[in-house]
């Protein structure tokens, strides 16, 4: 590598992020964009499971493909320039993972291991290794660490108005090293204000065995020289604070080192404390913060009296080494922008757009899915049925418990009537044909129109188009016949007047019975009473049964106000309760077909009239050329 040892990262480093953590490399892409690096520092993902594949990022505003590799093999083939992984597998898989990077330790020589709870043989093991490889680890149990305008390791920062408001998009001349993460995004934020800047900090992780320690970090920070003030941050537990006083007092660190070991309360409790980090308890009073402390003080670092006077002694220090000309203020770059995302911006409300869809019916955004502003829940405590429920989605509105108990009984009536009737016809050919559900449901469901099932909307608006301009039945038939059209909602294939359909005698009974009033009903019923003196089967049929009393129900229900009743015929509402209904037939009809195993439909030649020009001994009687087209067919 061209990269002198202590300095890890640059702003061409590039990494392999191990695990599916898109919104880490997302962080990282930010950080890079926003400090101007070139190249995205996440080369690739490695994922083991599922294909390879590329999945897209932001690159500032724009969008661009990261790789996701499923093993390990085929990211090293292909980005050989990559020597740092951040490693984000669990506790239980992170050592087999960790080991199969050794594997490429030619090439990968810094690994950032993010999990928690390894367990401590398992780290020691991954520690040994790792010093025969000669890789750096940083981890476990840390977010990682950053060096301002060069590389962020997965979350380290937090989010973005953290990192530029802690002026991490540009270096500056302060290096920390410290255990936690929470508590570096702290010195993120001091140092920032209190000098020019944190130059590089790494999080070693609160685990009691550190790939790397404290003076390994502080080490490299002090050969680096474009570092001028170190800090650790170190906390009670352990003895690798120890180290530190060594090198300061052997003269390995020079440059002034500011220090300060978190957990000083600790002696005001009786016992002995375990803070949060699994490292975090003092084994012996060596271990404690004060003892460490007090021993960094006495090697020669600059340790404050307390952790709330570390801004101060930072920024004297500072201070001292810009007055001395060790440190030369640079200007500051223009602060930059950072790009959030546009859900992001929306929930802060700083954006808006005009949406391209609206709906007004059904909600299933928040914790529990709305039904035209009913809970799902509310659903069933209030047991509304698929009536209630129809009438939510349908209509945006409870209707009375007669309406929807109506609406049940239209889906019931006309859930199938037979093998023989167009659409169940279709399903079956259609099923026959080895197609699927959806496809046989649909070509029943085409068979739908003014002639079968589908006369319900035509036979509302004629019926109660009559009926409003007040003509007599007789006006309407006779007006009707004029026109040459055939009344919708009247007439039937097989029933007739010695032959009544019972689902149009239910219907009528129950409207009768339960609406407040059925003009419309009434209406039709004389248009039948002159209809079926002309032929026996022009009965109000069930399409024009279910439309008439349908437009009782808008119209007189009080639920409705005109113009919508009026709208909702026109716009096609009825004939969606036939389709609704039979659709349960369809759907009966297509897994019988299946069920019977019932093989390919070819209709029987004797049952079709062929009126083709005739053939004598295989040929036409008249010679083809000889015939105009339209005299054939
Ligand atoms: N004539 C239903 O025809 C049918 C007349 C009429 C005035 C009329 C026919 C029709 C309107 C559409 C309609 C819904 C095609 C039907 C349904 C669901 C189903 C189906 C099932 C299920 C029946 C004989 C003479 C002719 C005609 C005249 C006929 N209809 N005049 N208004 N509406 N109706 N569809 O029996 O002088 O002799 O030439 O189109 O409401 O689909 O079970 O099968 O649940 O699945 O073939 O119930 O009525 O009668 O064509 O021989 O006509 O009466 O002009 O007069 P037919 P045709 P003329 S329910």
């Amino acid at each position: 590598s061209q990269r002198p040892w202590y300095s890890i990262f640059t702003n061409e480093t590039r990494a392999f992020v191990f695990g599916m953590q898109p919104r880490a490399v997302q962080g990282m892409l930010d950080f890079d964009y926003i400090c101007k690096r070139q190249v995205p520092s996440v080369a690739a993902m490695v994922y083991p499971f599922g294909g390879n594949h590329m999945q897209k990022f932001y690159w500032g505003t724009k969008e661009t493909l990261l790789h996701v590799f499923n093993n390990l093999e085929d990211a090293i083939k292909n980005f050989p320039q990559v020597d740092t992984v951040v490693n984000f597998a669990s506790s239980r898989s992170v050592y087999d993972s960790t080991f199969e990077f050794f594997k490429y330790s030619n090439q990968i020589k810094t690994i950032a291991i993010i999990a928690e709870g390894v367990p401590e043989r398992r780290a020691r093991q991954i520690i040994h290794e790792a010093k025969n490889k000669d890789v750096l680890i940083i981890g476990p149990a840390t977010v990682g660490g950053i060096k301002p305008g060069c590389f962020k390791i997965g979350n380290t920062g937090g989010m973005m108005d953290n990192i530029v408001s802690s002026k991490l998009y540009r270096p500056g001349s302060v290096a920390y090293v410290s255990k936690s993460g929470g508590m570096s995004n702290e010195l993120n934020n001091i140092i920032s204000r209190t000098t020019d800047g944190v130059y590089e900090g790494i999080a070693i992780g609160g685990d009691r065995y550190p790939g790397s320690t404290f003076i390994d970090h502080l080490l490299r920070f002090e050969n680096d020289p474009k570092c001028k003030i170190l800090v650790l941050l170190g906390e009670v537990g352990g003895v690798e604070e120890y180290k530190v006083c060594e090198a300061i007092k052997d003269g390995r660190i020079k440059k002034p080192l500011i220090a300060w070991c978190i957990g000083t309360c600790a002696k005001m409790f009786a016992t002995e404390v375990q803070f949060g980090h699994a490292g975090a308890l003092a084994q012996s009073d060596l271990e404690t913060a004060d003892a460490k402390n007090n021993a960094l003080r006495k090697a020669g670092g600059i340790v404050p009296e307390t952790f709330e006077k570390l801004p101060l002694v930072l920024r004297e220090t500072f201070q001292k080494l810009v007055s001395d000309g060790t440190i030369k203020v640079v200007s500051e770059p223009e602060v930059p922008k950072i790009p959030i995302d546009y859900s992001w911006a929306q929930e802060l409300g700083l954006v808006r757009k005009p949406a391209s869809f609206v709906s007004t019916i059904c909600d299933d955004r928040g914790q529990e899915l709305l039904y035209a502003g009913m809970r799902i829940s509310d659903v069933f405590k209030e047991n509304i049925g698929i009536g209630g429920v129809l009438s939510l989605l349908w209509f945006k509105r409870r209707l009375p418990d007669y309406a929807c108990k109506f609406i049940e009984m239209i889906l019931m009536l006309t859930a199938d009537h037979g093998p023989a009737v167009s659409g169940a016809h279709n399903t079956i050919v259609t099923a026959r044909a080895g197609k699927d559900l959806i496809s046989s449901l649909c070509a029943g469901l085409l068979t739908i129109g003014d002639r079968f099932g589908g006369a319900l909307d035509g036979a509302a608006e004629m019926f109660a188009g009559a009926y409003d301009k007040s003509l007599t039945p007789r006006e309407f038939v006779n007006s009707m016949r004029r026109q040459n059209k055939l009344i919708l909602g009247i007439g039937h294939k097989i029933k007739s007047r010695n032959n009544p359909d019972l689902r149009v005698e239910i219907i009528k009974d129950y409207a009768k019975r339960n609406f407040p009033a059925t003009s419309l009903l009434d209406y039709a019923l004389a248009v039948e009473e002159i209809t079926t003196t002309k032929k026996d089967s022009l009965i109000l049929n069930l399409d024009g049964a279910i439309a008439v009393c349908f437009v009782d129900l808008l119209r007189e229900s009080g639920a409705f106000s005109r113009e919508e009743a009026e709208e909702y015929i026109k716009i096609g509402a009825l004939n969606g309760l036939f389709v609704l209904g039979r659709s349960i037939g369809f759907t009966g009809h297509y897994l019988d077909q299946k069920r019977l195993k019932q093989g390919l439909y070819r209709h029987p030649w004797d049952d079709i009239s062929y009126l083709v020009p005739g053939v004598e001994q295989g040929r036409t009687f008249i010679s083809q050329d000889k015939v105009a087209k339209k005299d054939i067919y």
